[in-house]
């Protein structure tokens, strides 16, 4: 049974929750979560790491005893210290301090003082008014958590894109292997590349006497099968991911993929253009009276609706229906029109390849060019660069050059943009670069109106080309710092900036709705990895996905194009 990294990640967490209830020492908890981070964000499966005989010790943050607990984890799926803590407590501890105003110490104290093992518990306790004295807890602060709690929607968790996928691929896989399937699609906000995911929508087209059915609900990884019929099932999987399947015959699989894609709101002005044609669209067909008219591909409805195919990160009901009806939609950018990397880190910052590996790396994904954008001083945490550091590595990657065939390395720095607005380095070293990424590392509470003249100033400086990871959000982690990107973005276009589309999973940043408007308003995107490693390179797909729901076509994006194109459109005027 494959153990996925966003399992170890949890199972670390978790033990981390427990040991914080408890009230263990910060530094051991601090080290489950940091390990969590680390093989949560990591670009390969560590189950594939270890059968390859890697040490992950060698990770960061993960020494001995931690590369034994994954190891134990991907051998057995079980972690005894975390077992052995749940055996200590209460499963509904831990959700006890999700309810705001409760830590893990208020927690303890409520489960050791009132027996108080849920939510439910807290309720009641709330409302006869109990918790008073306990744990700090007064009058007023007891009626704030009982409005609290009044007012608390269960808050759906959403899976990230590359999350959702690690546990998707295995399982369509599996269920393309039963009897009688004939195609077979995760649809949905998946097929959307949406940056998360609520739930997983396969569809299967199968024949009638297919197994398909039995081998999803039996599929090892299911925990809970919550609803079973004869063409539809739902399971929640062991990492709490819910999957929903449809199985239609094969005549009905186009109509059954537009459906189950979405979104919602595109099938529904779909739907409306149908009615006036007087069709009925559904899941199994486009119909005119009883008599079916098309329904086995996708483009069929669309051919019925008097539409071209539209692709599934546009459906979004975002003008994209009035656009497709003008013949006037973007030919999207794909994954192939890339040329090379613009945004990659190397052993000499905070990645853990060499220059040569990463160069080796791009050029195996046939690629024209790499930018090494290493940190700069002000990263101490990541060892960033000095301008003597940096002049080294130029002459490092100038030498490289001339030794290497078929990829041409550009000499560039990700220069931290500092609280001032002034960029890490000195302008005598960026001069020497072929171009530069700046980006914001710390003061992210400055007002909106601080943080937006931060970055305008900094663009004032004519060696800067690239804005990185825009806003600094990390996806369900961290929300972007206050900052007036349209402000950026005409300030962009004045000077001749570019912006980037961040293509790491956990930032996808810039997001497809400023795409949009960066293309809109002729502000040029470079789709950057990010990658600490070889590995990372291969986010680049993830970019691609939010640059392709942000109507991106192949001629706004800077690294579809050769270099030397490329050199000229960055060139400030
Ligand atoms: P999610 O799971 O929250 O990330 O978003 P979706 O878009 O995957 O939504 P989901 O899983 O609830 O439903 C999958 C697709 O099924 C959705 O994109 C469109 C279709 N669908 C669901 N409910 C309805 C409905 O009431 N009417 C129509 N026309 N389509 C629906
Ligand atoms: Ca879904
Ligand atoms: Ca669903």
């Amino acid at each position: 049974m494959p153990v996925h990294n966003a399992e170890i990640a949890a199972a670390f967490d978790h033990l981390a929750d427990l040991l914080e209830i408890e009230g263990a020492n910060p530094f051991r908890i601090r080290a489950y979560r940091r390990a969590a981070r680390t093989i949560e964000d990591l670009p390969r499966s560590v189950a594939d790491m270890l059968a390859q005989g890697e040490d992950l010790s060698e990770l960061p943050g993960i020494g001995a005893d931690l590369a034994g607990k994954i190891a134990e984890l991907v051998d057995t799926g079980h972690l005894a210290a975390l077992e052995e803590e749940k055996g200590r407590m209460p499963p509904g501890l831990v959700e006890l301090t999700n309810v705001p105003g409760i830590g893990p110490k208020r927690a303890w104290a409520l489960f050791s003082k009132l027996k108080i093992r849920s939510i439910a518990d807290l309720g009641k306790a709330a409302a006869a008014g109990k918790l008073r004295g306990i744990a700090g807890f007064g009058a007023k602060s007891e009626a704030r958590l009982l409005d609290e709690l009044k007012h608390r929607r269960q808050v759906q968790h959403r899976f990230r894109l590359d999350v959702a996928e690690d546990f998707a691929e295995p399982l369509l896989a599996h269920l393309k292997r039963a009897k009688g399937v004939t195609q077979a699609a995760v649809a949905g906000s998946f097929r959307r590349r949406k940056e998360t995911v609520g739930d997983l929508d396969i569809l299967v087209a199968a024949r009638a006497d297919t197994d398909v059915m039995q081998k999803f609900t039996s599929y090892d990884e299911v925990d809970e099968v919550v609803a079973r019929g004869e063409t539809r099932a739902t399971v929640v999987l062991r990492s709490e991911l819910q999957v929903d399947l449809r199985v239609v015959p094969q005549e009905s699989y186009g109509a059954a993929l537009h459906y189950f894609t979405g979104s919602k709101a595109h099938n529904i002005a779909i739907r409306k253009l149908g009615l006036k044609r007087g069709l009925k669209i559904n899941e199994y067909g486009v119909f005119r009276g009883t008599k079916r008219v098309a329904g086995s591909t996708e483009a069929s409805v669309y051919e019925q609706v008097g539409l071209p195919y539209i692709a599934p990160e546009l459906r979004e009901d975002r003008g994209e229906i009035a656009e497709a009806a003008a013949g006037r939609l973007p030919r999207l950018i794909e994954l192939d029109d890339i040329r090379g990397d613009l945004h990659a880190h190397t052993r000499e910052s905070d990645g853990k390849s060499t220059l040569r590996e990463m160069a080796e790396a791009a050029k195996a994904l046939g690629y024209e060019y790499l930018a090494i954008t290493d940190h700069s001083r002000h990263a101490t945490i990541a060892r960033g660069l000095d301008a003597r550091r940096l002049a080294r590595q130029i002459k490092a990657i100038d030498k490289l050059n001339s030794q290497i065939e078929g990829i041409q390395i550009l000499k560039s720095t990700e220069v931290d943009i500092l609280a001032d607005g002034t960029l890490d380095l000195p302008d005598s070293i960026l001069a020497e670069l072929d171009l530069v990424v700046c980006a914001i590392h710390y003061k992210f509470n400055l007002t909106e109106r601080e943080q937006t003249e931060r970055v305008i100033r900094a663009m004032d400086n004519r060696h800067f080309n690239i804005f990185a990871h825009p806003t600094g959000r990390l996806i369900e982690e961290r929300p972007a710092y206050p900052i007036d990107l349209e402000k950026i973005l005409k300030a962009a276009k004045e000077r001749g900036c570019c912006m980037e589309v961040n293509a790491h999973p956990t930032r996808l940043d810039i997001d497809d709705h400023y795409c949009r408007l960066a293309k809109e308003m002729g502000v040029r995107i470079a789709i950057g990895t990010d990658a600490h490693s070889t590995d990372g390179l291969r986010f680049m797909k993830y970019g691609i996905g939010q640059a392709r729901r942000g109507w991106l076509e192949r001629k706004d994006v800077l690294n579809t194009r050769p270099w030397g194109e490329l050199q000229k459109l960055i060139a400030r005027p």
